[in-house]
Protein backbone atom coordinates (compact mmCIF):
# COMPACT_ATOMS: atom_id res chain seq x y z
CA UNK A 1 0.00 0.00 0.00
CA UNK A 2 1.38 3.50 -1.29
CA UNK A 3 -1.07 5.83 0.53
CA UNK A 4 -3.31 4.50 3.23
CA UNK A 5 -1.43 3.07 5.83
CA UNK A 6 0.26 6.33 6.23
CA UNK A 7 -2.66 8.47 5.90
CA UNK A 8 -4.35 6.81 8.73
CA UNK A 9 -1.38 6.80 10.94
CA UNK A 10 -1.27 10.00 10.53
CA UNK A 11 -4.48 10.91 11.01
CA UNK A 12 -4.33 8.92 14.77
CA UNK A 13 -1.32 11.58 15.11
CA UNK A 14 -3.17 14.19 14.78
CA UNK A 15 -6.44 12.96 16.54
CA UNK A 16 -4.02 13.72 20.02
CA UNK A 17 -4.38 16.79 18.99
CA UNK A 18 -7.49 17.58 21.01
CA UNK A 19 -8.88 19.40 24.04
CA UNK A 20 -10.95 16.86 25.55
CA UNK A 21 -9.17 13.44 25.55
CA UNK A 22 -10.33 11.05 24.83
CA UNK A 23 -12.72 12.75 22.59
CA UNK A 24 -11.29 14.73 19.51
CA UNK A 25 -11.94 18.69 19.85
CA UNK A 26 -10.18 20.86 18.19
CA UNK A 27 -11.30 24.33 18.13
CA UNK A 28 -9.86 26.72 16.08
CA UNK A 29 -6.46 28.99 17.11
CA UNK A 30 -6.50 26.91 20.13
CA UNK A 31 -3.22 25.05 21.31
CA UNK A 32 -4.48 21.77 19.78
CA UNK A 33 -4.71 24.12 16.19
CA UNK A 34 -1.30 24.97 16.42
CA UNK A 35 0.15 21.64 17.18
CA UNK A 36 -1.95 20.02 14.14
CA UNK A 37 -0.94 22.95 11.92
CA UNK A 38 2.69 22.35 12.65
CA UNK A 39 1.87 18.64 11.57
CA UNK A 40 0.70 19.23 8.40
CA UNK A 41 3.22 22.27 7.95
CA UNK A 42 5.88 19.17 8.54
CA UNK A 43 4.27 16.91 6.08
CA UNK A 44 3.80 19.60 3.40
CA UNK A 45 7.42 20.48 3.71
CA UNK A 46 8.69 17.03 3.65
CA UNK A 47 6.28 16.14 0.35
CA UNK A 48 7.96 18.58 -1.29
CA UNK A 49 5.81 21.81 -0.95
CA UNK A 50 6.77 25.30 -0.12
CA UNK A 51 4.33 25.87 3.18
CA UNK A 52 3.00 28.30 5.96
CA UNK A 53 0.42 29.76 8.29
CA UNK A 54 -1.53 32.48 6.49
CA UNK A 55 -3.07 35.48 7.83
CA UNK A 56 -6.16 33.51 9.71
CA UNK A 57 -4.06 30.69 10.38
CA UNK A 58 -5.24 28.41 7.88
CA UNK A 59 -1.60 25.78 6.77
CA UNK A 60 -1.08 26.35 3.02
CA UNK A 61 1.23 24.49 0.67
CA UNK A 62 2.54 25.11 -2.42
CA UNK A 63 3.61 22.64 -5.24
CA UNK A 64 5.24 24.85 -7.75
CA UNK A 65 4.18 23.99 -11.46
CA UNK A 66 6.11 23.03 -14.42
CA UNK A 67 6.20 26.45 -15.57
CA UNK A 68 6.15 29.91 -13.67
CA UNK A 69 2.52 32.11 -13.71
CA UNK A 70 0.44 28.93 -14.10
CA UNK A 71 -2.80 28.85 -12.92
CA UNK A 72 -3.35 27.08 -9.74
CA UNK A 73 -5.70 24.29 -8.23
CA UNK A 74 -6.63 23.83 -4.60
CA UNK A 75 -7.14 20.88 -3.04
CA UNK A 76 -7.81 20.36 0.86
CA UNK A 77 -10.42 20.53 3.64
CA UNK A 78 -10.39 21.61 6.97
CA UNK A 79 -7.89 20.74 10.78
CA UNK A 80 -10.82 21.32 13.09
CA UNK A 81 -13.42 18.97 14.36
CA UNK A 82 -16.69 19.06 16.20
CA UNK A 83 -17.25 18.42 20.00
CA UNK A 84 -16.45 14.69 20.18
CA UNK A 85 -15.37 14.10 16.66
CA UNK A 86 -14.22 11.06 14.62
CA UNK A 87 -10.78 11.26 12.75
CA UNK A 88 -11.22 11.67 9.19
CA UNK A 89 -13.98 14.57 9.01
CA UNK A 90 -11.74 17.08 6.87
CA UNK A 91 -8.19 15.74 7.93
CA UNK A 92 -8.49 12.66 5.02
CA UNK A 93 -8.81 16.01 2.71
CA UNK A 94 -5.81 17.14 3.52
CA UNK A 95 -3.55 13.98 4.08
CA UNK A 96 -4.58 12.74 0.48
CA UNK A 97 -3.45 15.53 -0.68
CA UNK A 98 -0.55 15.60 0.77
CA UNK A 99 0.08 12.18 -0.30
CA UNK A 100 -0.36 12.88 -3.99
CA UNK A 101 2.46 15.64 -3.49
CA UNK A 102 4.74 13.54 -1.91
CA UNK A 103 4.59 11.46 -4.97
CA UNK A 104 4.50 13.54 -8.00
CA UNK A 105 7.66 15.22 -5.94
CA UNK A 106 9.25 11.73 -4.97
CA UNK A 107 8.75 11.14 -9.37
CA UNK A 108 10.04 14.51 -10.01
CA UNK A 109 6.58 15.15 -11.88
CA UNK A 110 5.42 18.50 -12.34
CA UNK A 111 1.72 19.75 -13.36
CA UNK A 112 0.54 21.83 -15.84
CA UNK A 113 -0.24 24.25 -13.10
CA UNK A 114 0.67 25.44 -9.23
CA UNK A 115 -1.13 22.88 -6.32
CA UNK A 116 -2.34 24.55 -3.53
CA UNK A 117 -3.05 22.13 -0.33
CA UNK A 118 -4.76 24.17 2.27
CA UNK A 119 -5.70 22.64 6.04
CA UNK A 120 -8.32 25.09 6.93
CA UNK A 121 -8.05 26.32 10.40
CA UNK A 122 -11.99 26.63 11.02
CA UNK A 123 -14.97 25.05 8.92
CA UNK A 124 -17.14 23.76 11.93
CA UNK A 125 -17.61 27.05 13.90
CA UNK A 126 -17.16 25.66 17.05
CA UNK A 127 -15.22 27.89 19.27
CA UNK A 128 -17.08 31.71 17.64
CA UNK A 129 -20.20 30.11 16.14
CA UNK A 130 -19.01 31.49 12.47
CA UNK A 131 -18.33 28.86 10.10
CA UNK A 132 -15.76 28.45 7.08
CA UNK A 133 -13.54 31.33 7.95
CA UNK A 134 -10.86 30.53 6.42
CA UNK A 135 -12.36 29.59 2.65
CA UNK A 136 -14.87 32.40 3.11
CA UNK A 137 -11.62 34.50 3.44
CA UNK A 138 -10.42 33.02 0.13
CA UNK A 139 -13.46 33.01 -1.22
CA UNK A 140 -14.35 36.89 -0.64
CA UNK A 141 -17.02 36.25 1.67
CA UNK A 142 -15.75 37.35 5.27
CA UNK A 143 -17.34 39.50 7.43
CA UNK A 144 -14.64 41.79 9.27
CA UNK A 145 -17.76 41.91 11.87
CA UNK A 146 -16.52 38.36 12.76
CA UNK A 147 -13.45 39.74 14.45
CA UNK A 148 -15.54 41.18 17.27
CA UNK A 149 -17.22 37.46 18.10
CA UNK A 150 -16.23 35.73 21.64
CA UNK A 151 -15.79 32.62 22.44
CA UNK A 152 -16.97 31.25 25.81
CA UNK A 153 -14.80 32.59 27.47
CA UNK A 154 -14.79 36.05 25.92
CA UNK A 155 -11.98 36.23 23.89
CA UNK A 156 -12.82 37.89 20.42
CA UNK A 157 -11.81 36.55 17.16
CA UNK A 158 -9.68 39.13 16.95
CA UNK A 159 -7.54 38.60 20.02
CA UNK A 160 -7.37 35.19 19.40
CA UNK A 161 -5.63 35.67 15.90
CA UNK A 162 -3.27 38.29 17.53
CA UNK A 163 -2.87 35.64 20.24
CA UNK A 164 -1.98 33.04 17.47
CA UNK A 165 0.15 35.13 16.10
CA UNK A 166 -1.98 35.34 13.22
CA UNK A 167 -3.00 39.01 11.81
CA UNK A 168 -6.67 40.16 12.01
CA UNK A 169 -6.38 42.72 9.49
CA UNK A 170 -4.91 39.71 7.04
CA UNK A 171 -8.06 38.16 5.25
CA UNK A 172 -8.45 40.54 2.48
CA UNK A 173 -5.29 39.50 1.14
CA UNK A 174 -6.69 36.08 1.32
CA UNK A 175 -9.08 36.63 -1.76
CA UNK A 176 -8.65 34.37 -4.72
CA UNK A 177 -12.00 35.88 -6.49
CA UNK A 178 -10.56 36.88 -10.07
CA UNK A 179 -7.06 35.94 -9.68
CA UNK A 180 -5.15 32.52 -10.53
CA UNK A 181 -7.18 29.25 -8.92
CA UNK A 182 -9.17 28.00 -11.99
CA UNK A 183 -10.52 25.01 -9.70
CA UNK A 184 -10.73 23.71 -6.24
CA UNK A 185 -10.94 19.63 -5.43
CA UNK A 186 -11.99 18.32 -2.02
CA UNK A 187 -11.72 15.07 -0.88
CA UNK A 188 -14.19 14.13 2.07
CA UNK A 189 -15.19 11.34 3.79
CA UNK A 190 -18.87 10.90 3.00
CA UNK A 191 -20.48 11.22 6.33
CA UNK A 192 -23.14 9.04 5.09
CA UNK A 193 -24.30 5.41 4.52
CA UNK A 194 -24.80 5.29 0.76
CA UNK A 195 -21.22 4.32 -0.58
CA UNK A 196 -21.23 1.24 2.26
CA UNK A 197 -24.49 0.58 1.54
CA UNK A 198 -23.59 -0.08 -2.28
CA UNK A 199 -20.03 -1.67 -0.92
CA UNK A 200 -18.19 1.47 -3.45
CA UNK A 201 -15.51 2.75 -1.87
CA UNK A 202 -15.39 6.28 -3.42
CA UNK A 203 -18.36 8.52 -5.25
CA UNK A 204 -18.43 11.68 -6.84
CA UNK A 205 -20.32 14.59 -5.43
CA UNK A 206 -22.58 16.42 -7.50
CA UNK A 207 -24.11 18.95 -5.41
CA UNK A 208 -23.77 20.32 -1.69
CA UNK A 209 -26.79 21.18 0.26
CA UNK A 210 -27.47 24.17 1.31
CA UNK A 211 -28.29 25.22 4.94
CA UNK A 212 -30.51 27.18 7.05
CA UNK A 213 -29.84 27.71 11.09
CA UNK A 214 -32.41 29.13 12.93
CA UNK A 215 -33.03 30.20 16.77
CA UNK A 216 -36.14 29.81 18.34
CA UNK A 217 -37.02 31.44 21.47
CA UNK A 218 -39.77 30.50 23.57
CA UNK A 219 -41.25 32.69 26.17
CA UNK A 220 -43.81 31.19 28.60
CA UNK A 221 -44.26 31.72 32.74
CA UNK A 222 -42.32 29.97 35.39
CA UNK A 223 -44.48 28.67 38.17
CA UNK A 224 -44.44 26.39 41.02
CA UNK A 225 -44.01 22.65 39.83
CA UNK A 226 -46.61 21.86 42.25
CA UNK A 227 -49.27 24.25 42.55
CA UNK A 228 -50.27 25.59 38.63
CA UNK A 229 -52.97 23.47 37.21
CA UNK A 230 -52.04 22.08 34.24
CA UNK A 231 -54.85 23.95 32.38
CA UNK A 232 -53.50 26.80 33.33
CA UNK A 233 -49.34 27.03 32.68
CA UNK A 234 -47.60 28.24 29.95
CA UNK A 235 -45.05 26.05 30.10
CA UNK A 236 -42.48 27.02 27.44
CA UNK A 237 -40.42 23.71 27.61
CA UNK A 238 -43.53 21.44 26.78
CA UNK A 239 -44.21 24.18 23.89
CA UNK A 240 -40.84 23.62 23.10
CA UNK A 241 -41.18 19.72 22.81
CA UNK A 242 -43.93 20.35 20.59
CA UNK A 243 -41.78 22.21 18.35
CA UNK A 244 -39.30 19.98 17.88
CA UNK A 245 -41.73 17.43 16.59
CA UNK A 246 -43.25 19.74 14.22
CA UNK A 247 -39.82 20.36 12.84
CA UNK A 248 -39.02 16.93 12.32
CA UNK A 249 -42.91 16.75 10.60
CA UNK A 250 -41.98 19.35 8.31
CA UNK A 251 -39.04 17.48 7.07
CA UNK A 252 -40.39 14.11 6.96
CA UNK A 253 -43.61 15.16 4.79
CA UNK A 254 -41.54 17.18 2.25
CA UNK A 255 -42.45 15.86 -1.40
CA UNK A 256 -40.04 13.70 -2.40
CA UNK A 257 -37.96 15.86 -5.15
CA UNK A 258 -37.44 18.14 -2.80
CA UNK A 259 -36.28 16.52 0.29
CA UNK A 260 -35.03 18.13 2.96
CA UNK A 261 -33.70 17.46 6.41
CA UNK A 262 -33.93 18.92 10.15
CA UNK A 263 -32.58 19.03 13.40
CA UNK A 264 -33.12 20.71 16.69
CA UNK A 265 -29.35 19.88 17.96
CA UNK A 266 -29.69 21.98 21.16
CA UNK A 267 -31.69 23.63 23.64
CA UNK A 268 -31.50 25.90 26.60
CA UNK A 269 -34.12 26.27 29.38
CA UNK A 270 -34.39 28.21 32.12
CA UNK A 271 -34.51 28.66 34.96
CA UNK A 272 -33.59 24.90 34.51
CA UNK A 273 -34.95 23.50 37.41
CA UNK A 274 -36.46 20.52 38.54
CA UNK A 275 -39.71 21.85 40.29
CA UNK A 276 -39.72 25.18 38.38
CA UNK A 277 -42.14 25.13 34.91
CA UNK A 278 -39.74 26.19 32.08
CA UNK A 279 -39.83 30.43 31.61
CA UNK A 280 -37.84 30.82 28.89
CA UNK A 281 -36.40 28.17 26.46
CA UNK A 282 -33.87 28.47 23.13
CA UNK A 283 -33.70 25.96 20.30
CA UNK A 284 -31.30 25.50 17.19
CA UNK A 285 -32.94 24.08 13.87
CA UNK A 286 -30.85 23.13 11.46
CA UNK A 287 -32.55 22.83 8.04
CA UNK A 288 -30.91 21.61 4.89
CA UNK A 289 -31.99 20.73 1.11
CA UNK A 290 -29.94 20.70 -2.24
CA UNK A 291 -32.71 23.10 -3.52
CA UNK A 292 -32.61 26.43 -1.70
CA UNK A 293 -36.18 26.77 -2.46
CA UNK A 294 -37.43 23.83 -0.90
CA UNK A 295 -35.13 24.49 1.87
CA UNK A 296 -36.62 27.99 2.10
CA UNK A 297 -40.09 26.67 1.82
CA UNK A 298 -39.27 24.28 4.98
CA UNK A 299 -37.72 27.26 6.69
CA UNK A 300 -40.93 29.12 6.58
CA UNK A 301 -43.61 25.96 7.58
CA UNK A 302 -41.34 25.03 10.63
CA UNK A 303 -42.07 29.22 11.44
CA UNK A 304 -45.61 28.78 10.81
CA UNK A 305 -46.22 25.53 12.74
CA UNK A 306 -44.13 27.23 15.74
CA UNK A 307 -46.20 30.35 15.26
CA UNK A 308 -49.65 27.70 16.01
CA UNK A 309 -48.25 25.99 18.91
CA UNK A 310 -47.18 29.39 20.34
CA UNK A 311 -50.65 30.70 20.22
CA UNK A 312 -52.29 28.27 21.38
CA UNK A 313 -49.91 27.31 24.09
CA UNK A 314 -50.22 31.12 25.16
CA UNK A 315 -46.19 31.54 25.00
CA UNK A 316 -44.29 33.56 22.84
CA UNK A 317 -42.71 32.30 20.06
CA UNK A 318 -39.48 34.11 17.62
CA UNK A 319 -37.56 31.95 15.50
CA UNK A 320 -34.64 34.01 13.29
CA UNK A 321 -33.13 32.54 10.21
CA UNK A 322 -29.26 33.77 11.53
CA UNK A 323 -26.89 31.73 9.09
CA UNK A 324 -27.59 30.44 5.56
CA UNK A 325 -25.25 29.15 3.04
CA UNK A 326 -26.62 28.89 -1.14
CA UNK A 327 -26.42 25.21 -1.98
CA UNK A 328 -23.74 24.45 -4.17
CA UNK A 329 -23.66 22.50 -7.52
CA UNK A 330 -20.30 20.59 -8.35
CA UNK A 331 -18.51 21.33 -11.93
CA UNK A 332 -19.97 19.22 -14.53
CA UNK A 333 -16.67 19.56 -16.46
CA UNK A 334 -14.74 18.61 -12.55
CA UNK A 335 -17.13 15.47 -12.00
CA UNK A 336 -16.59 13.68 -15.31
CA UNK A 337 -12.88 14.03 -15.05
CA UNK A 338 -12.74 12.59 -11.55
CA UNK A 339 -15.52 10.12 -12.85
CA UNK A 340 -12.91 8.90 -15.72
CA UNK A 341 -10.55 8.50 -12.90
CA UNK A 342 -12.77 6.53 -11.02
CA UNK A 343 -13.42 4.22 -13.83
CA UNK A 344 -9.68 4.02 -14.76
CA UNK A 345 -9.44 2.53 -11.31
CA UNK A 346 -11.51 0.26 -11.81
CA UNK A 347 -14.20 1.39 -9.84
CA UNK A 348 -18.04 1.79 -10.97
CA UNK A 349 -18.80 5.49 -10.82
CA UNK A 350 -21.81 6.51 -8.45
CA UNK A 351 -22.44 10.48 -8.13
CA UNK A 352 -24.18 11.74 -4.91
CA UNK A 353 -25.42 14.97 -3.38
CA UNK A 354 -23.61 16.11 0.49
CA UNK A 355 -25.98 16.41 2.49
CA UNK A 356 -23.10 17.59 4.80
CA UNK A 357 -21.68 21.29 3.94
CA UNK A 358 -18.24 21.78 3.43
CA UNK A 359 -15.26 24.56 2.54
CA UNK A 360 -15.73 23.75 -1.31
CA UNK A 361 -19.17 25.05 -1.00
CA UNK A 362 -17.96 28.63 -0.65
CA UNK A 363 -15.39 28.98 -3.46
CA UNK A 364 -18.09 29.46 -6.52
CA UNK A 365 -17.00 32.95 -6.39
CA UNK A 366 -13.32 32.17 -7.17
CA UNK A 367 -13.84 28.97 -9.51
CA UNK A 368 -15.24 25.50 -10.30
CA UNK A 369 -15.87 23.29 -7.57
CA UNK A 370 -15.72 19.18 -7.17
CA UNK A 371 -15.58 17.03 -4.57
CA UNK A 372 -14.37 13.16 -4.26
CA UNK A 373 -16.07 11.27 -1.59
CA UNK A 374 -14.41 8.16 0.09
CA UNK A 375 -16.69 5.72 2.16
CA UNK A 376 -17.10 5.73 5.91
CA UNK A 377 -17.77 2.45 7.75
CA UNK A 378 -19.63 1.69 10.87
CA UNK A 379 -22.84 2.71 9.26
CA UNK A 380 -21.61 5.79 7.91
CA UNK A 381 -21.49 7.22 11.51
CA UNK A 382 -19.70 11.07 11.81
CA UNK A 383 -19.62 13.60 14.02
CA UNK A 384 -19.14 10.71 16.49
CA UNK A 385 -16.03 9.19 17.96
CA UNK A 386 -17.09 6.03 15.76
CA UNK A 387 -16.81 7.54 12.59
CA UNK A 388 -14.44 5.17 10.60
CA UNK A 389 -12.95 4.38 6.93
CA UNK A 390 -10.19 1.80 6.02
CA UNK A 391 -6.80 1.90 4.74
CA UNK A 392 -7.99 0.04 1.72
CA UNK A 393 -10.44 2.98 0.76
CA UNK A 394 -7.84 5.69 1.74
CA UNK A 395 -5.56 3.95 -0.85
CA UNK A 396 -7.75 3.70 -3.44
CA UNK A 397 -9.04 7.52 -2.83
CA UNK A 398 -5.90 8.98 -3.22
CA UNK A 399 -5.03 6.76 -6.30
CA UNK A 400 -7.88 8.35 -8.04
CA UNK A 401 -6.74 12.05 -6.68
CA UNK A 402 -3.46 11.45 -7.83
CA UNK A 403 -4.97 10.24 -11.50
CA UNK A 404 -7.16 12.73 -11.15
CA UNK A 405 -4.72 15.38 -10.89
CA UNK A 406 -2.09 13.99 -12.91
CA UNK A 407 -4.34 13.79 -16.28
CA UNK A 408 -6.79 16.48 -15.71
CA UNK A 409 -5.39 20.31 -17.65
CA UNK A 410 -6.91 24.20 -16.90
CA UNK A 411 -9.14 24.63 -19.67
O1 LIG B 1 -22.38 21.07 9.35
C1 LIG B 1 -21.79 20.51 8.43
O2 LIG B 1 -22.40 20.01 7.50
C2 LIG B 1 -20.30 20.44 8.42
O3 LIG B 1 -19.91 19.29 9.11
N1 LIG B 1 -19.70 21.60 9.02
MN1 LIG C 1 -17.91 18.19 10.01
MN1 LIG D 1 -16.02 18.18 7.18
Amino acid sequence: MRFGDDILAQADALAAFTEAPPGITRAYLTPQHRRAGDLLLALMREAGMRADYDALGNVVGRYDAARAGAPVLMSGSHMDSVRNAGRYDGLFGILTAIACVRDLHGRGVRLPYALEVVAFGDEEGVRFGVTLIGSKAMAGSFDPAWLDTKDADGISLRQALVAFGADPDGWRALDRRGKDVVAYVESHIEQGPVLLNEGLPVGVVTAIAGVSRMRVAVTGLAGHAGTVPMGSRRDALAAAAEMTLAVERVAVDAPAGEAVVATVGTMDVEPGAINVIAQDVVFSVDVRSATDAARRRAVEAIRARCAAIAARRRVGVAADVYYELAAAACDAALQDALAASVARRGVPVRRLPSGAGHDAMVFPPVCPIAMLFVRCGAGGISHHPDETMTAADAEIATEVLLDFLQTWTPR
